[in-house]
């Protein structure tokens, strides 16, 4: 990344090159033969390389560069931060591409089809699929634990560890994986729990805010806490964050209603065949739309309260209502 890259650019360029710092690291920090298994390291990247928005990664390296501007940052400030930034990001793709593997299993969503092509499990079997899962979600801790260098950012060392904190909490039981787990409670997946529970709005807000909403945040936050933001920085940051990860689960609901596969890449009309409950479902497509909408209105007056207003973080934002997959 030159500090050339860093002169304004429109949103779609900026995304262009901020996505293209995060899949030239993913190909540097994946892991490759002889130190892995070379079907565990094609699978692997396989389930990276599949071509994702890259939403969440970008989402980090904006919000690193948001506080660097906020802060009086010249350009060099500003690639400084989205550099010290970058292995959070990456994190944080490996993370969200390990849940959609997962995701994907026969005992989860079983599902054939992602981002228009066969699932890890059906291209490599169920077992090396579970593995895939499993290493890339060990990566992306131990490239956070690695990069950026101690030697070479010895500061960014206390950072690091409030990032893994920040992480491990949205990734863990109280988040991501405890969304998974009440909303196989919810299809009736879930053991002795089969009951097969409903959710009211509230707790279906609440189940995507740790499911989908955490990594998000995550992001986010930890994007603006490795570029040295105040604590009234990070604040503003995860209630910006939080409203898009809403308004964006909102809308991947919306689109499964109304999307086919060609465009999302992944089968649609699945949420209604295994009896999910869902924002459209529960207020109708156009009130969903509405709130998304509103959510991501109410994210920008955030930004703009705390002094953080960007136009990449309003273009990722909006960019959440408008996606078509
Ligand atoms: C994290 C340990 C651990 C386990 C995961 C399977 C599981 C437990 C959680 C499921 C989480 C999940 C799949 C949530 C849905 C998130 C979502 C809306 C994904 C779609 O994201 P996009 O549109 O996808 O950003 P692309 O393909 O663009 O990257």
């Amino acid at each position: 990344m030159s500090h050339a890259a860093l002169r304004p650019l429109a949103f779609t360029e900026y995304v262009a090159e901020r996505r293209a710092d995060v899949d030239a690291a993913l190909d540097r920090w994946l892991p490759a033969p002889p130190d892995c298994p070379a079907v565990l390291a094609e699978a692997m990247r396989y389930a990276v390389a599949s071509g994702g928005k890259r939403f969440r990664p970008v989402l980090a390296l904006a919000a690193a560069d948001a506080v660097a501007v906020a802060n009086g940052g010249d350009d060099e400030a500003r690639a400084a931060a989205i550099a010290l930034a970058l292995p959070l990001a990456c994190a944080v793709e490996l993370v969200h591409t390990q849940s959609l593997v997962h995701d994907d299993l026969p005992s989860m969503d079983d599902d054939v089809l992602r981002r228009g092509q066969p699932t890890v499990h059906v291209r490599y079997g169920e077992g090396v699929a579970i593995l895939v899962g499993d290493g890339l979600l060990a990566e992306a801790f131990g490239l956070l634990a690695r990069w950026p260098a101690t030697a070479e950012a010895p500061d960014a060392v206390p950072r690091k560890l409030r990032v893994i904190a920040e992480l491990g909490q949205a990734v863990g039981a109280a988040g991501m994986v405890g969304g998974q787990a009440i909303d196989l409670a919810v299809t009736g997946s879930c053991g002795p729990h089969r009951a097969g529970a409903s959710l009211d709005l509230a707790a279906l807000s609440d189940m995507h805010a740790r499911k989908t909403g955490g990594l998000i945040r995550a992001a986010a936050v930890g994007g603006a806490i490795m570029a040295g933001a105040s604590a009234e920085q990070v604040a503003a940051m995860s209630a910006f964050a939080a409203r898009v990860g809403l308004a964006f689960q909102i809308v991947d609901d919306v689109l499964d209603v109304e999307g086919c596969a060609a465009t999302l890449g992944k089968t649609a009309g699945k949420d209604a065949g295994a009896g999910k409950v869902t924002f459209p479902g529960l207020v109708g497509r156009d009130q969903a739309r509405l709130m998304a909408i509103e959510a991501v209105a109410d994210a920008e007056a955030v930004l703009a309260g705390a002094g953080l207003s960007s136009p990449y973080l309003t273009g990722l934002a909006r960019s959440v209502v408008h996606r078509r997959d």
